[in-house]
């Protein structure tokens, strides 16, 4: 894995070798870890050698075709930074088959059960006969080192269905250019034809705002024992949701979630919808024991009724597409900053001479943003 000569066509010259580990493996039968026994061969460089360079049309085709091999490729060339004028060709080239899912977004605090649920109700709409991709949105995995393995582990049984893609978020955030990559990343997944993407946001803070802005649909995983839902940030997070599941309803903790539910409809009553002409929902639900799962279905499916029917729906992808720009844009501006070689010189010479207070900070700024000029 550390070869350099075995290293993605894409990766930069001088870049660490710890974080480029694109790989497509298929779902794995025999052991745990997926790892072990024969299987790990899979795994190796001799594989990965043979692969052939993909063209644009191979790309588009692929993608199209809904080849899992060729979207989960086509994934790791949006989100290296090069290539990407062939990157950019491609979601051109896509664009007419996009725009036709329906964009979950799922939040929740580490541990309320987001990936359980996931991997219940994508099971469940899979059932239905639904084309269903699962995408992770991380900014905080540069240092969290990413989630690939907590959220592989537990959708082990949605991977295992045809109609189910799981892309987790990329290991290392080196890179960045979140919302460019997350947006592009459902853009290609609803070409392949996929037609519910779940979206859950990992690691703590910043990716709410990140997924309510590229979903149609936000829900929020609460649980019974969280407290003081209306300070701080928690707030902040039910203002975003169009509904609420109060997950692991079951053994004992069947009644303090019942009361949960009755205690968060009464919030609802407080604070204004995220969605014109729509009331958040708040139900229960075991992600675990399958337990609501239809339910969260059918009060979903009422959402998107609604908002379909007053043309809230199309209104909402209009600004969103706007908000899209902006993000794309205010990221570009960084990435392009940061790496001009002369702005990282200076911008390391000025963070130690404003640490003796000797030059003023606003005028630290002027200098960098002169010498990214020239
Ligand atoms: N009892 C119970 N445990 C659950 C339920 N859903 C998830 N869990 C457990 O809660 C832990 C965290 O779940 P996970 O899905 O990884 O949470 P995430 O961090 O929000 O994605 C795991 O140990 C799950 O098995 C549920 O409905 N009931
Ligand atoms: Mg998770």
């Amino acid at each position: 894995m550390k070869n350099k000569n075995n290293k993605p066509e894409w990766v930069p010259e001088n870049a660490s070798d710890e974080h480029f580990t694109s790989f497509v493996m298929k779902g794995v039968d025999s052991v745990h870890d997926g790892l072990g026994g024969d299987t790990a061969m899979d795994f190796s460089f001799r594989n990965l050698k043979k692969r052939k360079t993909l063209s644009l049309d191979d790309y588009k085709n692929g993608v199209l075709n809904c080849d899992i091999n060729i979207l989960a490729r086509a994934i790791t060339l949006i989100e290296s930074n090069v290539h990407i004028d062939m990157a950019q060709s491609l979601i051109k080239e896509i664009l007419p088959n996009t725009g036709k899912s329906l964009r979950i977004g799922i939040t929740g605090v580490p541990g309320a059960g987001k990936s359980t649920f996931i991997e219940a109700f994508g099971s469940y709409l899979v059932g239905l006969g639904k084309k269903v991709a699962v995408l992770a949105v991380d900014p905080s995995s540069t240092l969290s080192g990413g989630s690939i393995l907590g959220d592989k582990t537990r959708m082990e049984n949605l991977s295992r269905l045809e109609n189910a893609f799981i892309r987790p978020s990329p290991s290392g955030g080196a890179l960045g250019g979140v919302a460019r990559k997350s947006r592009e990343t459902m853009l290609l997944c609803e070409a392949a034809g996929y037609e519910i993407i779940l979206i859950e946001t990992v690691g703590v803070g910043q990716s709410e705002v990140t997924v309510r802005s590229m979903s149609d649909f936000f829900l929020l995983i609460q649980l019974a024992a969280q407290g003081d839902d209306l300070q701080g940030i928690k707030k902040g997070v039910i203002e975003l949701a169009d509904g609420i599941l109060v997950n692991k309803c079951d053994g004992n903790m069947v009644e303090k979630s019942m009361m949960k539910v009755a205690e968060l409809r009464g919030v609802f009553h407080y604070i204004q919808s995220p969605t014109e002409g729509w009331t958040p929902f708040c139900d229960s639900c075991s992600a675990l024991e399958n337990k609501g799962i239809d339910n969260a279905w059918n009060l979903i499916c009422g959402f998107f009724d609604n908002v379909k029917n007053s043309g809230v729906f199309d209104e909402r992808r209009h600004l969103q597409r706007q908000e899209w720009f902006k993000s794309v844009l205010s990221e570009e501006i960084f990435r392009k900053f940061y790496s001009n070689e002369k702005v990282k010189f200076l911008y390391e010479q000025l963070l130690h001479e404003i640490k003796n207070s000797d030059t003023p900070v606003t005028l630290a700024v002027q200098r960098l943003l002169k010498e990214s000029e020239k």
